[in-house]
């Protein structure tokens, strides 16, 4: 069977896909062949133009929840267009929400792990055999949506395939490419506005969620990608790297040995001592990204149910540069009880901190989260849909407006970095662009 898969990057920006290419690999292996389409505007030109010049015998489209509303469009213009194409869908944004499977046109979801069930629905459909009681699915038929449970998650993640980014333009021009990789899938955490807590729940003992590949193997699949492709940085997606001390000082004492490219990793403040932190900078750690999210503790542990300190966090941040480790802290604007003044508190922590790098977004409650729930019984929810991650909150907030929000995020990089780097200061400022395009 021809598999195509479609990855709707509009509103955000993402090389690689692990999950698509985690399916791409066990379908692959099962004798199936796959490609993919990459849009990153919404056009149902290039899908149609694949279609017409690869004749695939099914759609594969992968779904975040700001993906949504183009992939609801994308799949109702083309089941006009070929009725008769197999249309599936699945993603996180599924397995958080699967009931909004009625709102799109597609035959089937995936509602939890794809890895085998995906390759056995492909096979079904292949043999014409009977599919509509397979686990991790639902199905359409007629009216009616057939919910089967999840009767497969994969625990042994030693078990999957090499993931394939063959099928990612970057990859398939060959170009200095730079591989997203994951050694786990899970988090142990509770944060309240995170999708773990959520997922943990599909699985009993929840205990179980968090899987980890062998160090070796994780180590195969680097080696993989170093014998075919050319790249001198890579990335570990993992929610926290840095969560079994054991594994980690391991991988890093056996990965030096064998790899000179540099690396970027997850961590969070509990779980990251000196030891690590060395054992990751002499591993070739170029940055360790910190979730910050917000300066204000209150908020951080009442509403954000992250229960570390403000200092937990410097003192992580003050030993990671002592170690000349690089640093990067995410931060969000607009977490519900935010006022003018927690915004101040989160730039205060940041220019205490001096990370190298500094990531801010709005908050944005994730369906069926402990924190979206409670933002809908509060009258919180300006709207529901989400295209983009750049275009202000979508929450409106009784003790900051969206016009303060949106203030703060244009110049929050800038009013951190103005206190300890010039030049990091005046290339985040706002203008700065506009200035350079000028005088070019
Ligand atoms: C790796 C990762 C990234 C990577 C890669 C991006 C990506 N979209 O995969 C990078 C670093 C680029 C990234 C960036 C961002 N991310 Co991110 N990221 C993750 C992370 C940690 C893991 C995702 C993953 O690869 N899991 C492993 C794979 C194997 O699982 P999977 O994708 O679910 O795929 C499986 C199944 O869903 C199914 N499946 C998937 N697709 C399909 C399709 C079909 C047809 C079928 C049958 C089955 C199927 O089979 C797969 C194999 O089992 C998750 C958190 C998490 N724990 O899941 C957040 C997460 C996906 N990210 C999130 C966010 C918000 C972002 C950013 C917006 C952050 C920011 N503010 O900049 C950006 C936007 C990126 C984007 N365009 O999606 C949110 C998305 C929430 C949502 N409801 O959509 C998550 C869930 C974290 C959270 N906050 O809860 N991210
Ligand atoms: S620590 Fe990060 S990945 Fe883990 S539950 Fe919290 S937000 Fe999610």
């Amino acid at each position: 069977m021809k598999v195509l898969f479609v990855l709707l990057e509009i509103g955000s920006t993402v090389r690689v896909m692990p999950g698509i290419g985690q399916l791409s690999a066990c379908l692959k292996i099962a004798g199936h062949q796959t490609d993919l389409v990459e849009l990153d505007k919404y056009s149902t030109a290039r899908v149609v133009n694949k279609i017409t010049s690869w004749h695939p015998d099914l759609l594969a489209v992968s779904v975040n929840t700001h993906m949504f509303p183009y992939a609801k469009k994308l799949i109702a213009f083309l089941k006009k267009r070929y009725k008769v194409l197999p249309i599936y869908v699945g993603g996180i944004h599924f397995k958080l929400n699967p009931d909004s499977f009625a709102e799109i046109e597609a035959d089937g979801v995936c509602i939890g792990d794809g890895d085998n069930q995906f390759v056995a629905l492909v096979e079904a459909i292949a043999k014409k055999q009977d599919f509509l009681t397979l686990g991790n699915f639902w199905f359409k038929k007629g009216r009616e949506i057939i919910k089967n449970p999840i009767t497969d998650l994969v625990m042994d993640l030693d078990s999957l395939p090499i993931p394939d980014y063959s099928i990612f333009s970057h990859f398939k021009n060959n170009q200095q490419v730079v591989p997203n990789f994951m050694f786990s899938r899970g988090c142990p955490f509770n944060c309240t506005y995170c999708c773990n807590s959520v997922l943990a729940k599909q699985f009993t003992p929840v205990s179980k969620y968090v899987r980890t590949l062998s160090v070796d193997r994780a180590l195969t699949i680097i080696g993989y990608y170093d014998k075919h492709y050319s790249f001198d940085n890579f990335e570990i997606d993992d929610d926290t790297f840095s969560l079994n001390k054991k594994w980690v000082l391991e991988f890093c004492q056996k990965y030096q040995k064998q790899f000179k490219q540099r690396f970027i990793c997850n961590i969070r403040v509990e779980t990251a001592d000196r030891e690590i932190l060395q054992a990751l900078k002499e591993a070739g750690c170029e940055v360790i990204w910190v979730g910050v999210e917000t300066g204000n503790e209150q908020l951080r542990r009442q509403v954000l149910g992250r229960f570390m300190t403000n200092d937990q966090i410097i003192t992580v941040f003050d030993l990671a540069h002592s170690l000349n480790l690089k640093t990067g802290s995410f931060n969000m604007l607009g977490i519900p009880g935010e006022t003018k003044e927690t915004i101040r508190q989160t730039i205060e922590l940041n220019v205490r901190l001096k990370p190298d790098q500094v990531q801010v977004t709005f908050f944005y409650p994730y369906q069926k989260t402990k924190l979206y729930d409670q933002c809908l019984r509060a009258g919180y929810l300006r709207k529901t849909t989400l295209t983009n991650y750049f275009s202000g909150s979508i929450l409106k907030l009784p003790t900051v407006g969206n016009r303060d929000l949106i203030k703060a995020e244009k110049y929050f990089r800038f009013n951190v970095y103005k206190h300890y780097s010039w030049l990091k200061a005046l290339t985040s400022w706002p203008y700065y662009r506009k200035l350079r395009f000028r005088f070019k």
